[in-house]
């Protein structure tokens, strides 16, 4: 934290370091009560650069010495002040030695050295190494380092950092020491280092050029069991990258560790990947098919940043989404590939709906490349990870999956060992494929959600239909003026008996393509037609298919369109998304209805469609399940935002009656899917069984409206389940829909048998947090004060206050503005503790314009908050970007 307001830095202003940093050694003392920071770094003026002193980054550090090539320095002979080090008339290369004590148990906001429970572990991205010693903390700075850690043998037998261990050796006073070194040159942001005891679970993978790779993974004794899904997940990554990328890992050894404080889901350090205990374990008694699905995709994720990330790394952070648009790309393609696509598609765009283009129509809106930020670790956001991965699949589907691997390894093998920015990424697909690129560039540099208005004109006796697309981006904070992009919308069109073959005028005639049903159309100016010849009826456009865009499309179908779209267009995504919208449609009028104090009525075509798909025995479970989920209140908030502001209450009373409406009509059909997909075979974490669980759970959900009869059937799957998917999902029921007395006695008697298991206990809490029934936020409130919940723990703190925010906007957004006060308050502790969380917290009161009713009072929140002394950096940012 810094006296002076902080201030914003720009892209623009770039410059490449003065010095560079070849080589890095740093030897730690890990103590009870500090450790010490024993650094050597041999600095060499960057060719080019004729400078003579060099500021190194350096925070909450205690300097204790400093000799430059081997001389001690005195006082006048350098500078220091709470964020640098500041050296002059320096040589062209010279090695600095400096001593810095810290105090890795006072660390609270979990950035840099900390400990967490009883072992001592690292996170630095982005800016984090400069808390354990002076250096360059920028990502354009890469060493190779060399890493000696001293503690006690006893508390700490195990010792690790990045790269090899290359000695080790018993010290006096119980001590010993473990050497590291890494051969890979790195930045700062990818060191890390873990002390603690510790089990491990241990395997090997053979590389596609045949090396042996040990493959470990650490955790406390107690939870050695649950490591064998991410294990298996690890082995599948690492497969997976050989065939689809051609990449190989490249060290003989791959270190993964479980920690419990940690703010975020995991971090890809060279070599030594440290994960939140909550995506690493899994178990079927403590982890839900969810939560293995998630397990799965993370470990991918971190693993594959070894080549997208480590390998090739990012210049500075605004191109932090070279790194992790791209491999969020790789994640969900292999997760895709894993599972079932179609539902992958499902889930991401309902996350980019959701939550990124409410970033994008808020006050934080910033480009895939941000041009400023005032914090980096605010702009760890869904834009720069899901938009980037979103741009990057487009330019995917721009060029073919052919084309798009050449560019992939041109860019590895161009980039091998640098820092760069997305530009190089897209010069490489650019280059290696001929296809212009340079429209498509945009997408890194402009924020907002693109909408694309697009109308239909079928022409009966010229047999051609024509699509008029329009293109807009509304306006976002400093950007007032957009220009067209280059966006890939894939498409069909629906007869009465199935897709169209497609003929688009100007395509050679009969056109060889594999699947002529389906197109990509590229739009690219801000208004444009698209002729389709020989079409011999009126179609209904299938637009958007499998997400192909980031955007918005405005389409003025009817409501017959949208069912036919749902129960037989060819393509799985835009069935569901068809059916969503005719959701949104249904629950809008019941809105309406509400509001104009008339019954409400749920559309009856919603209730047929949705009884067909009930009767399908051919759909598959997984696929019914996601449509028949009506959108959350959240999607439906975020929608509504563009149309005079979300009715928090409206929404959610017009969710509530058409959930009691579809299980009034479709009780039976209901029941029947119910005891269908009943699992009864062992759990198993396997697609087939999961789609049965989550359809079995939709169902059960339905019914639990309907009253007690049916609540009981929760009851029964609770005491009956042998995993926590469906022990949770009854619980929520139980919780929701049952007695007072019954909700408490559930509630109790799970913690009661779970208590001992944390993760599963997080669980517990967020349930909570999210139960509509009572009042919320004294039940939150309550829960704060249970004797499982910390505020120092994110996870914990993510469980009760975030899934409160976000995850219960009826709680959240109640009329008398308590909910407001209650996360402000919140952010006011933890804005000390642990900058990071609160930052993140604050979101959703950022979103106030959306909330007509109670705009007011978060709005005065902020300003409450903005009125503090002491702001951190982080918090400063989205309190003074949200009022601006
Ligand atoms: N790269 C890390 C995120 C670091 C966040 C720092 N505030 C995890 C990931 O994206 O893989
Ligand atoms: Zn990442």
């Amino acid at each position: 934290m810094r006296d002076a307001q902080p201030k914003a830095i720009y892209l623009k202003n770039y410059q490449p370091p003065e010095y560079l940093i070849p080589e890095t050694r740093l030897h730690f003392e890990l103590h009870e009560e500090f450790a010490l920071v024993h650094a050597t770094l041999r600095l060499a003026r960057r060719p080019g650069s004729s400078a003579t002193s060099l500021r190194l980054h350096g925070e909450d550090l205690e300097l204790l010495a400093i000799a430059l090539n081997g001389r001690a320095l005195v006082d006048g002979e350098y500078a220091v002040d709470d964020a640098s080090l500041t050296l002059t008339g320096l040589a062209e290369t010279v090695e600095l030695q400096t001593t810095t004590r810290i105090r890795p148990q006072d660390n609270t906001a979990l950035e840099g050295l900390y400990k967490s429970r009883a072992m001592f572990c690292t996170q630095c991205e982005a800016e984090g190494f400069r808390k354990i010693t002076y250096f360059l903390d920028r990502p354009d700075v890469m060493s190779v380092f060399s890493v000696t850690i001293d503690a006690d043998l006893e508390r700490y037998p195990v010792l690790l950092s990045n790269g090899n261990r290359t000695a080790q050796s018993g010290l006096a006073d119980a001590r010993h020491r473990v050497v590291w070194e890494d051969p890979f040159p790195k930045p700062a942001y990818l060191f890390a280092l873990v002390a603690g005891d510790l089990a491990r679970v241990e395997d090997t993978f053979t590389t596609m050029s045949g090396r042996s790779v040990v493959l470990r993974i650490y955790v406390e004794e107690k939870d050695l069991g649950k490591c064998d899904h991410a294990m298996q997940s690890l082995k599948h990554a690492m497969r997976w990258d050989e065939e689809v990328y051609g990449r190989e890992y490249d060290l003989d050894i791959f270190n993964i560790v479980a920690v419990d404080d940690f703010n975020m889901g995991a971090m890809e350090n060279k070599s030594l990947n440290i994960f939140n205990t909550s995506c690493i374990l899994a178990s079927p008694e403590t982890t839900t098919d969810v939560g293995f699905e998630r397990v799965e995709s993370i470990v991918a994720h971190e693993y594959f940043h070894n080549w997208s990330g480590n390998r090739v790394t990012c210049r500075d952070w605004f191109q932090l989404s070279l790194k992790e648009g791209f491999t969020v790309f790789r994640d969900a393609e292999f997760s895709a590939d894993r599972g079932a696509r179609d539902l992958k598609r499902i889930e991401d765009a309902t996350l980019l709906r959701t939550a990124q283009f409410a970033e994008d129509g808020g006050p934080m809106a910033h480009p895939v490349r941000p041009d400023s930020f005032i914090e980096i670790s605010n702009f760890y956001t869904l834009t720069v990870y899901e938009k980037g991965a979103a741009v990057v699949r487009m330019i995917h589907t721009l060029l073919g999956p052919e084309r798009f691997r050449a560019g992939s390894d041109l860019y590895f093998e161009r980039h091998d060992g640098q820092a760069v920015t997305c530009d190089d990424f897209v010069d490489a697909m650019q280059d290696s494929s001929g296809v212009d690129l340079s429209q498509f560039r945009r997408w890194y540099s402009q924020a907002g959600t693109p909408e694309l208005a697009i109308s239909g004109e079928y022409d009966a006796d010229a047999r051609t239909f024509a699509l008029h697309v329009t293109q807009s981006c509304p306006a976002t904070p400093g950007q007032p003026d957009k220009l067209p992009l280059v966006i890939p919308l894939a498409m069909g069109l629906l007869g009465d008996a199935g897709n169209l073959r497609l003929q688009l005028q100007g395509e050679p005639a009969g056109s060889e393509l594999a699947d002529n049903t389906h197109r990509v159309l590229e739009v690219n100016a801000a208004e444009q037609s698209f002729l389709f010849t020989d079409v011999p009826e009126k179609p209904v456009p299938s637009l958007l298919r499998g997400f192909s865009a980031p955007v918005r499309v405005r389409y003025d179908f009817s409501r017959e369109d949208l069912c036919a779209l749902m129960m037989r267009d060819g393509d799985g995504f835009a069935r569901w998304d068809a059916g969503q919208q005719l959701m949104v449609q249904a629950l809008g009028n019941l809105q309406t209805q509400r509001r104009d104090g008339e019954a409400l009525a749920l559309d009856p075509l919603l209730v047929d469609a949705l009884g067909g798909l009930l009767r399908d025995e051919q759909l598959e479970p997984a696929v019914a399940a996601a449509m028949l989920a009506l959108p959350g209140e959240n999607t439906l908030a975020e929608l509504a935002s563009h149309a005079g502001g979300a009715d928090v209450e409206g929404i959610h009373a017009a969710r509530e009656h058409a959930r009691g409406a579809i299980a009034g009509a479709l009780g039976d059909e209901l029941a029947g899917v119910y005891r269908r997909c009943r699992v009864s075979e062992e759990y198993a974490p396997v697609g087939e069984q999961i789609g049965r669980r989550t359809l079995a759970n939709v169902c059960l959900s339905y019914l639990a409206t309907l009253g007690e009869a049916q609540v009981a059937l929760a009851a029964t799957q609770l005491e009956a389940a042998d995993n926590l998917t469906d022990r949770l999902a009854a619980l929520q029921i139980l919780a929701q829909y049952g007695e007072a007395s019954q909700r408490e006695s559930a509630l109790q008697r799970f913690y009661d048998d779970w208590s001992h298991e944390t993760l599963v206990v997080n669980q517990w809490l967020q349930l909570q947090a999210m139960l509509t029934v009572g009042d919320s936020l004294e039940r939150v409130r309550a829960l704060m004060e249970h004797p499982a919940f910390t505020l120092d723990n994110p996870n914990k703190v993510r469980a009760v206050v975030g899934a409160f925010a976000s995850g219960n906007p009826t709680g959240f957004h109640r009329a008398d503005g308590a909910g407001y006060g209650f996360l402000g308050g919140i952010v006011e502790i933890l804005n000390r503790r642990n900058p990071q969380m609160a930052a993140r917290l604050l979101v959703p009161l950022t979103k106030w314009r959306n909330y007509p009713a109670g705009r007011d009072a978060m709005r005065e929140e902020l300003q409450r908050l903005a009125a503090l002394p002491d702001l951190s950096p982080d918090v400063y940012e989205v309190v003074s970007k949200s009022l601006a």
